[in-house]
This record gives structure tokens, C-alpha cells and sequence, in this order.
């Protein structure tokens, strides 16, 4: 899953896919390096960034999916939280749904993915993007991101999700330290064993600058490394900025089978 932000303030590519024409040129290379999906995010959710309203996040993502859609039938997930958003975004041409909330943002989140009829990532985060990082605290990270989204799941499927359409995600350095992190990192066939398909989101993350990734170098390795962990782990998908280094790691991409239509 290639990331394309069209956000000022992503952590780290903010500000250089903002204008549609330089967005699609981007998604072009992305599919070109052997991206299978294009995730399009239109607000960042890096530690302490300010949240935007619908209106604006649909008027970044929307033109972007719509360009996309006229040349390729990738399959195109909108990274939003918010219903409204999404709603636009599948209109637009979007096949899935990542929500970084895993539906528990608006009271009619589980409702809307229900009526989508879409593949929805369920991501686990301790609190809201703006403090999350302050100080994060669990006694069992691995057990309790587990069992979080295994609810989740739950309380999609209540809500007329089908069981077919769920993905999950650990939500590497949302509300977690760089040792949460790595202990999910380390544990992620606990998570797959749920029997949803698991995506993995650690692509430059600045648990690999905790870790001692300075450079720009240390942290793509430090990422492949964690793609690698992934797939060994039976992750469906990588979500990555580095396309072409990360399908050159893990020899070629993913199974076949584990990808999503
Ligand atoms: N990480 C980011 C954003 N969306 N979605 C899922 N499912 N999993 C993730 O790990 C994940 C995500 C954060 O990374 P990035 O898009 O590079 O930055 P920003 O949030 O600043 O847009």
C-alpha cells in the first residue's frame, strides 16, 4: 500500500502532494514502483496535528481519487475518520476505507461503513492524535491492542459490516513508545491469528528514530526491516512511503492471495 498525503503538515512527505496535478504524478510513480493499493489521506494524523473539517479534507482527497480513478483501477483506500469524508471519497472512486479510529470516531461511523459495503482497516489508537503520544501506559500492549480491535471487528459485524470486509491494524506509534511499538512489531502473529487480514503501518514512524535511525538511510532500513517482520508475521499488507525499496525487500511484494479486491 503506497501512502499519498495531500496534507500540508504529514509528517513526512506534508505539503509536497497538496496540489491534485502533483498528487497524481505521484500515485503514477507509486503504481509504477508496484504499489497494489494507493492509500489517500487528506489529514494528518501525526503526533499534535491540528484536525481539519470534512469540507476541506473532501476537497483535498476527492480531485485526487477522481484523477487517480480516470487512469487506473487500483484499488484506493481514503485514510479519514470522519463518515462524510468516506462517503465522498467511494463516490469518488475509493474502494476502501482506513479508518484510524476504527469506526468510533462519529456516532455514525459503523453505520456508514455498513451502508459502504467496502473494506474498512480497523487501526488501534489510544487516545486522539493530538495528545496520544504524551505519555502512553498499558500493562500488556500486545494483549490489549489484540482484544481492542478483535471488539472492534465485533462491533463492525453488528453493525451489518460483513465478516469479509474487515481489516485490521496495530497502529504502530499511535498512542504507543517506541518499546510499545516494537512489542507489537514482535508479537504481530497475535493479531493475524484473529483471522482478519492485518495491515502494517511502520514506514518511517519515529519509533525507528528512538530506536537510533538518525539518518534518512537508517530509517528506510529500519522500515524494510519492519515490512520484513510483517510479511514473516503473515501481514496482508505493508502501508509504505518507499514503494519500489519495500517490494525489492520483500522479494517481489506479498502473497498473491492475501491482497484485497
Ligand atoms: N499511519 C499513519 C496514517 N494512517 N493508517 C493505518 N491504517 N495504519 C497506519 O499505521 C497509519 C495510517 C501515519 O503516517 P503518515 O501517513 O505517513 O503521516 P500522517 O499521519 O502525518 O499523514
Amino acid at each position: 500500500m503506497g501512502i499519498l498525503n495531500v496534507t500540508p503538515d504529514s509528517f513526512s512527505d506534508g505539503g509536497r502532494f497538496l496540489d491534485p496535478i502533483a498528487a497524481t504524478a505521484q500515485a503514477r510513480r507509486l503504481i509504477a514502483e508496484g504499489a497494489d493499493i494507493l492509500d489517500v489521506g487528506g489529514e494528518s494524523t501525526r503526533p499534535g496535528a491540528e484536525p481539519v473539517d470534512a469540507e476541506e479534507e473532501a476537497a483535498r482527497v476527492v480531485p485526487v481519487i477522481a484523477a487517480i480513478r480516470a487512469f487506473s483501477d487500483i484499488p484506493i483506500s481514503v485514510d479519514t475518520m470522519k463518515p462524510a469524508v468516506a462517503r465522498a471519497a467511494v463516490a469518488a472512486g475509493a474502494t476502501i476505507w482506513n479508518d484510524v479510529t476504527a469506526l468510533t470516531f462519529a456516532e455514525d461511523s459503523l453505520a456508514t461503513a455498513a451502508d459502504l459495503r467496502r473494506p474498512v482497516v480497523l487501526m488501534h489508537m489510544k487516545g486522539e492524535p493530538r495528545t496520544m503520544q504524551a505519555a502512553p501506559e498499558y500493562d500488556d500492549v500486545v494483549s490489549e491492542v489484540t482484544d481492542y480491535l478483535a471488539a472492534r471487528a465485533d462491533a463492525a459485524m453488528a453493525a451489518g459490516v460483513e465478516r469479509s470486509a474487515i481489516w485490521l491494524d496495530p497502529g504502530i506509534g499511535f498512542g504507543k513508545t517506541a518499546r510499545h511499538s516494537l512489542a507489537l512489531l514482535a508479537n504481530l502473529g497475535r493479531i493475524v491469528a484473529l483471522g482478519f487480514p492485518v495491515l502494517l503501518g511502520a514506514s518511517r514512524k519515529s519509533f525507528l528514530r528512538a530506536l537510533g535511525a538518525q539518518s534518512d538511510d537508517a530509517r528506510l532500513a529500519g522500515s524494510l526491516e519492519a515490512a520484513r517482520l510483517g510479511a514473516k508475521a503473515g501481514v496482508a499488507a505493508v502501508r509504505v512511503h518507499d514503494v519500489r525499496e519495500t517490494v525489492a525487500a520483500l522479494g517481489g511484494g506479498l502473497a498473491r492471495p492475501a491482497r484485497p479486491s
